[in-house]
């Protein structure tokens, strides 16, 4: 075994006894793997490989692509998992089916390089049960190469860019937009504002090449679309291999969003799981990940180590005058079944 992996171990050991949390019922110790259920594409694996280095703790991952196949693995009993990354709402879903562990703030002391903005959230207001790890924006992406830059949402209805458009496959971010521009609140729980936001999306679907949260990005990349519903880092990122790609917050508005790090209750590497997250908070290992995945860090400790063409692209971190345009997307309770069932005739529809 490396020396840093022994080291690693009797950090992690000693982390372990000074805490008071010896192997109980619920830890497994530092000895097993650790189960990381993550976005696609969304850590940069240098920073999985420096950790196993470090701590001698291998790290699996898995991925999904929206916050309901998280959900639906999750609630189906996806037991193993370790760490999650959900978004915003999606953290209130989980708090209350009584998904997630809360977390043991003691085993986390890299949380004081989060920046007092983006803690205590309204979807976890004293951070009982996850800590910020990226937050971001959703507008829209476009080619300037191949199109004006759009000022709306409503370019996404153009009839000239038939067959070259995308859009999330993701039915609270889609749904959003056709709220918005329709002027309803973008977490309305009003059946018929809802039936007027699909409505809206069907007259759209003829001229949508493809919903996708993938790879919609190296669709831009390859010209087979021109204008995409993003998120900004995906643009951000691909834009730094083809200079024409741009990202636009329409003049409606639109989406903020942050991404968690948490633990789900099934799983059974507590402590293992808080060494990781506290890990990931380093302020020069959240800088990597935004290198990485140009996605903003709440991690103002991350910011010494970021060069000033990424702290200053407003594709990465949004201008303060761009977040007052800005929505969360919240839970809706009881009308998640609406949004359920009006996505998927959507998705039928022709
Ligand atoms: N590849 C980028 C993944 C970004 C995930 N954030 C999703 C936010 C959903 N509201």
């Amino acid at each position: 075994m490396r020396r840093s992996s022994i080291i690693g171990k009797l950090a992690v050991s000693l982390l372990l006894v000074v805490s008071g949390c010896g192997p109980g019922p619920s830890v497994s110790g530092p000895d097993g793997d650790v189960y990381l259920f993550n976005w696609g594409d969304y850590i940069d694996p240098a920073v999985l490989t420096a950790f196993t280095e470090e701590f001698g703790i291998r790290v699996v991952q898995d991925s999904y692509a929206s916050n309901e196949d998280l959900l639906a693995k999750l609630q189906a009993g996806g037991v193993g998992y370790d760490v999650i990354v959900p978004s915003d709402y999606m953290v209130e879903v989980m708090i209350k089916e009584g998904l997630l562990q809360e977390l043991d703030k003691s085993h986390l002391p890299n949380l004081r390089h989060i920046g007092v903005r983006h803690l205590g959230l309204a979807y976890d207001p004293d951070n009982r049960y996850c800590v910020p790890y990226l937050w971001g924006t959703t507008g829209l992406a476009y080619d300037a190469d191949k199109i004006p830059r759009p000022e709306s949402w409503w370019v996404l209805w153009d009839g000239t860019y038939r067959g070259r458009i995308s859009m999330l496959n993701d039915q609270r971010e889609t749904l959003a937009v056709a709220l918005r521009l329709l002027g309803y609140p973008i977490n309305s729980t009003d059946r018929q504002e809802l039936e007027a936001a699909k409505a809206l999306l069907q007259q759209q679907k003829a001229l949508v090449r493809t919903y996708n949260s993938e790879n919609y990005d190296q669709l831009l990349l390859q010209g087979e679309v021109v204008l995409a519903h993003a998120w900004n880092g995906d643009v951000a990122k691909v834009a730094e291999e083809k200079a024409s790609l741009k990202y636009v917050i329409p003049k409606e508005g639109g989406t903020i969003f942050h991404d968690n790090l948490c633990i789900p209750r099934s799983s059974r590497r507590q402590r293992t799981a808080e060494v990781f997250i506290n890990y990931l908070l380093r302020p020069e290992v959240a800088a990597r990940i935004v290198r990485y995945t140009m996605q903003a860090s709440p991690n103002e400790g991350a910011h010494a180590h970021l060069p000033r063409t990424i702290l200053e692209n407003p594709a990465v971190y949004p201008p303060r005058a761009a977040t007052t345009r800005l929505d969360a997307i919240r839970d809706v309770g009881e009308a998640l079944i609406l949004y359920d069932r009006i996505w998927t005739e959507l998705k039928a529809s022709r």
